[in-house]
């Protein structure tokens, strides 16, 4: 049946800086999956739709000053407010792709020197993903992609932090995407990366949470 766990959805995630492309090689996955008769859905953290997501859009935009720890428990919050409707989802069937989760939330905290363990904790009992998908590129040439707009954090030096921050996060379960081969180079393997495990969700994989 399509509630029981030998159906769930799967739980993927997309995360890079900022202009590498992940947004739309999320859509276009989306789009890929419903194609072949799969239930997805394109999520997206933050989610500047709920009340707690309207603080983090005005502190993006500039419009407010936050402490840091402070932005990256709303952050957080932003993420755990929407668990238990993406449990729910997963159960159902529908698989999520997701453009950014915690690991943006830890990388760009820890970027402005929060203790790496710190920014983790707030995570910990949050859904872990299936699979995540880090889509590589070089600062430098993410920054020169169409420019940056003008929300915080969009300049190459904290760029360059960020990426070293991914790099200590990263484990050998993360699939790396070299993101400066041409679009549809880029989508064509992540499209075998997420489908693999897709199935793979189907067949029982159980859920699991962070970190684990
Ligand atoms: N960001 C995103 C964080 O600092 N912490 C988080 O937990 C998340 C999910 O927000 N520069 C940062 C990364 C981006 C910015 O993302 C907004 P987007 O994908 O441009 O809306």
């Amino acid at each position: 049946g399509a509630c029981n766990n030998e159906s769930r959805g799967a739980l993927i995630v997309l995360e890079g800086l900022d202009r590498c492309g992940k947004t739309s090689q999320s859509s276009r996955l989306v789009s890929y999956l419903e194609g072949l008769g799969h239930s997805a859905e394109l999520w997206r953290f933050p989610d500047r739709t709920t009340s707690v997501g309207q603080m983090i859009s005005a502190y993006l935009l500039n419009q407010s000053e936050l402490d840091d720890r402070t932005i990256h428990l709303l952050f957080s919050a932003n993420r755990w407010e929407k668990r238990s409707m993406m449990e729910t989802k997963l159960k159902a069937g529908t698989t999520l792709i997701v453009d950014r989760y915690s690991y943006s939330g830890v990388a760009f905290s820890s970027a402005k020197g929060v203790d790496l363990e710190w920014c983790k904790a707030p995570e910990i009992g949050l859904l872990a993903p299936d699979l995540v998908l880090y889509l590589d590129m070089p600062p430098e040439k993410a920054s020169e992609r169409g420019g940056y707009g003008d929300e915080r954090y969009e300049h190459l030096e904290f760029q360059k932090k960020v990426a070293q921050c991914y790099q200590i996060l990263c484990d050998p379960s993360w699939k790396m995407v070299d993101a400066c081969q041409p679009i549809e180079d880029v989508q064509k393997q992540l499209q075998k990366i997420v489908l693999d495990n897709v199935l793979a969700c189907r067949k029982g994989k159980p859920l699991s949470l962070l970190w684990s």
